[in-house]
């Protein structure tokens, strides 16, 4: 039978109210009297899961009956948040489900927050993809992600004397209704072993890689609707299951018990996500988790090609375009390699035009310690194959460089895939643009940094690979389901396209200088503080004044993020107040996680803290300064931060971020930007306009010229009052009383040490943020300009990034759905 054949389920209220006491009693086996508030969430999960199961089947029937050619977005992580309102709202039943609530007796809102967020990402990536996926279903494209389905997600963060600490975040212990295992669609992931050589008949060389350790690679299948459209895409995560499991693998039954603990050590794979955002983790088994992604995806990605164009190679790219989310997928290529030589037979130049013509690679970040290097003695060991096969990619490559560069053995050297040197490595930056037909950037800053520094080489090589597409949101979530006051403020006066057309905002630019929509706008930012302070108050026992201005950086701890000048700003206001000087009241609030092992970011974390206490404490404060450390930042928190934000801090230092998304968000919700030129900054800037946006601090070429004349911290500090008393400040111990060495090394590193230029940027920052008080107090002009700031984000919808992915990298078209 298929999907034709069967009855769609009904999308009205009664069928809701039906499905809800069907699944309280069929699904859960309980009734009105045991039925948790939790298993209430899940049955109303079950009932839209249904109905999203009519469209998915529709869509992925379609898909191989038009044989369209498809996009696999794969990547480590996709930082989901809740999936409950954002469904309600794409399949267009938020009215039907409301009314049948009754039947529950939650709200929509209140179910929403028995859900747990899949935290299956670290931050700014993650998070990207995520958006993609409700974006490329929207834009009704044959789209899949691929990743790895971990056990524990990103670690929830408690704030313990001021300090972080890392708790698991075990996510699955209750049900998760969304996903749909496949253990029909295992796939069998090979490592370690060994490679046979030998000569064929027609004396060709050959290469098998033989093995007897496997990994079984389990899918779970998660639907993502586009919205208000029939589309239903597929979000496929690998969960690693030992091969014994499937009688697939030698099981020594000599030893049965020792034998079954074996097994679950393969079962370490999907384990755990590795929560370092920026920087590199050389673990074994975090490249254990990359091949295992690349090889399950890969097999299953051809499985599907073969079963409709069999051995026609040809076709692939045709077919086929794989989107490699930074270098962590990057194997693939090799992996694609050696399925087409040693199991597919084909020859060498043929297998290498099919994968150049089918990878596209995106890099998200400019930070060396990010770029990914794996020791070759590693990959000998794990993957012994696809060493060779890198290889021998990179031998073909250099002799193609050397005919363009004959006798430049330094360029050699340089864009080689493999770093010479005590500890030979494997640059997997280097294989990815090989590898791939297309490289891109997420910022126009960041893709013209990408060609004239990190890969300067290869862009003089191919220019006509190297591309942008600057980073985008999805304004379902982001505006739409986090921002349902201000949603419906818009619609009410330009109707609802721009959910799905966000240059619609446009039309808002007429009412910006309107004062009854400023009053109302207003009001709106008001009530979302309300619902912020209420959380606050619940979850962290803290009481935030909603008449003061909310000053907001929420984002990754990292030393380039720069919250260090946000707490050097706070220490410097307290000293305002302490002057007795008057200064606006001002609530700033930072937020975000550090990695576990990321001493400095900690110490970050714990000097936000310390003088969030000091404020406190003070009476001379009550009123007029503020500071909160908002404790386990997730997705669903951010989505009651931002709407209540006045100010987003977006203060890299310039040519380090490589383009936010966060700061797309806050001004998509009204607040202002205080920003440097950095990351898309730069393009927010030329969209709101330089009187709408707080722009200070250093380009990229200032700092680059202050690097080359030699940067010296101390000259500022020693010629800057106020930023010599907020340094001395830290320095005396002030802020821990206690012990009062603490912080003594912050002071000493930004004065001896100061690599993101916190000290060059501290003067124009302050300035800055004076300007902003001052601007906030004509409260007519700050609403024109928040309005203004919304009606221009247009460009910042992820739905036009992925348009310009599908039209300019993969070639691929959409394909509408009909129930
Ligand atoms: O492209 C998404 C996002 C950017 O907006 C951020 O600027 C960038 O820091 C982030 N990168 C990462 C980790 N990078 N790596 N590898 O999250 O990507």
């Amino acid at each position: 039978k298929n999907a034709s054949d069967i009855t769609v389920l009904g999308t009205d209220a009664e069928a809701f109210r039906k499905a809800f006491t069907d699944h309280i009693h069929h699904t859960l086996a309980r009734s009105k009297y045991t039925v948790t508030d939790h298993e209430k969430f899940l049955a109303v999960a079950y009932a839209v899961r249904d109905r999203l199961v009519d469209r998915w089947i529709k869509t992925q029937n379609t898909y191989y009956e038009k044989d369209v050619k498809r996009v696999y977005y794969l990547s480590l992580e996709f930082l989901i948040g809740r999936t409950l309102g954002n469904s309600v709202l794409n399949l267009d039943v938020e009215s039907a489900v409301t009314e049948a609530l009754d039947e529950i007796g939650m709200t929509l809102e209140e179910l929403r927050e028995q859900e747990v967020d899949a935290g299956l990402g670290n931050g700014g990536l993650g998070r990207l993809a995520a958006c993609f996926l409700d974006s490329m279903a929207t834009l009704e494209l044959p789209a899949t992600g691929m990743g790895i389905r971990y056990e524990y997600g990103m670690f929830s963060q408690k704030i313990v004397n001021g300090e972080q600490e890392e708790q698991p975040d075990n996510w699955l212990r209750l049900p998760n209704p969304w996903e749909i295992a496949r253990p029909a669609n295992a796939i069998k992931v090979p490592f370690y072993g060994y490679v046979v050589s030998w000569m064929d008949e027609n004396g060709r060389l050959r290469n098998r890689w033989e093995t007897k350790d496997y990994v079984m690679a389990l899918p779970y299948d998660t639907p993502i609707p586009g919205y208000k459209n029939n589309t239903v895409n597929n979000l496929r995560l690998w969960s690693a299951k030992s091969a014994d499991d499937f009688g697939l693998s030698y099981f020594n039954n000599g030893d049965y018990i020792a034998a079954v603990q074996d097994m679950e050590l393969s079962e370490t794979i999907s384990k755990v996500l590795y929560p370092n955002d920026a920087s590199m983790n050389g673990k074994e088994l975090r490249l254990k988790q990359q091949y295992f992604l690349c090889s399950a995806s890969l097999q299953d990605i051809i499985k599907r090609f073969k079963k409709l164009h069999n051995n026609d190679w040809k076709l692939f790219p045709e077919k086929v375009a794989i989107q490699l989310n930074d270098t962590h997928p990057a194997i693939s290529i090799a992996e694609m390699m050696r399925i087409l030589l040693d199991i597919e037979n084909l020859e060498w130049d043929e297998a290498w035009d099919i994968v150049t013509h089918t990878f596209a690679y995106t890099n998200h970040t400019l930070m060396p310690e990010a770029l990914e290097k794996w020791p070759v003695s590693l990959f000998e060991k794990l993957l012994p194959r696809h060493l060779q096969i890198i290889y021998e990619i990179n031998a073909r490559f250099l002799r193609m460089v050397s005919m363009k560069w004959p006798g430049d053995n330094a360029r050699l050297a340089r864009m080689s895939l493999i770093e010479e040197g005590g500890c030979k490595m494997v640059r997997m930056a280097y294989l990815s643009i090989v590898g791939s037909f297309a490289v891109n950037g997420v910022a126009a800053l960041h893709s013209d940094l990408l060609k004239t520094t990190l890969f300067k080489d290869f862009y003089e090589l191919w220019p006509e690979k190297f591309n942008n597409k600057t980073n985008g949101v999805t304004p379902r979530r982001w505006v739409r389901k986090a921002n349902p006051a201000m949603s419906e403020l818009i619609t009410s006066k330009i109707g609802e396209s721009w959910v799905k057309d966000l240059d619609d905002l446009k039309k808002l630019e007429k009412f910006a200088k309107d004062a009854d929509f400023q009053k109302k706008f207003m009001e709106v930012k008001k009530q979302n503080k309300e619902r912020l302070a209420k959380y606050l108050k619940a979850t962290q026992n803290v009481d935030v004044d909603t008449n003061t201005f909310f000053d907001v950086q929420v984002k990754r701890i990292h030393e380039y993020k720069r919250q260090l000048l946000n707490i050097l700003h706070a220490i410097h206001l307290y000293i305002q107040v302490k002057d007795g000087k008057e200064i606006m009241p001002r609530t700033i609030m930072i937020g975000g996680k550090s990695a576990p092992g990321y001493w400095m970011a900690k110490q970050i974390i714990r000097l936000a803290n310390a003088v969030a206490s000091i404020i406190d404490a003070d009476p001379d404060c009550k009123g007029k300064l503020k500071m909160v450390f908002l404790e386990n930042y997730r997705v669903s928190f951010a989505e009651k931060i931002i709407p209540a934000a006045d100010l987003s801090e977006q203060i890299s230092t310039a040519g380090t971020e490589a383009s936010g998304t966060g700061n797309m968000k806050f001004a998509l919700n009204g607040a202002l930007t205080i920003g440097t030129l950095d990351g898309a900054n730069v393009e927010m800037k030329e969209e709101v306009g330089d009187d709408n946006i707080f722009i200070f601090g250093l380009t990229v070429e200032e700092v680059t010229d202050l690097l080359a004349k030699g940067y010296r911290p101390r000259d500022f500090y020693e010629h800057d009052d106020d930023l010599r008393r907020v340094i001395d400040l830290i320095t005396s111990g002030f802020f821990s009383p206690d012990h009062p060495e603490t912080f003594k090394h912050i002071a000493e590193k930004l004065l001896s040490h100061d690599p993101y230029m916190l000290c060059a940027d501290f003067r124009s920052y302050v300035d800055m943020q004076k300007k902003v008080a001052d601007a906030y107090q004509d409260k007519k002009h700050w609403a024109e300009m928040a309005i203004l700031n919304v009606a221009r984000m247009g460009k910042f919808s992820s739905d036009r990034t992925i348009k310009q992915y599908a039209e300019e990298i993969w070639n691929a078209k959409p394909c509408s759905i009909k129930l």
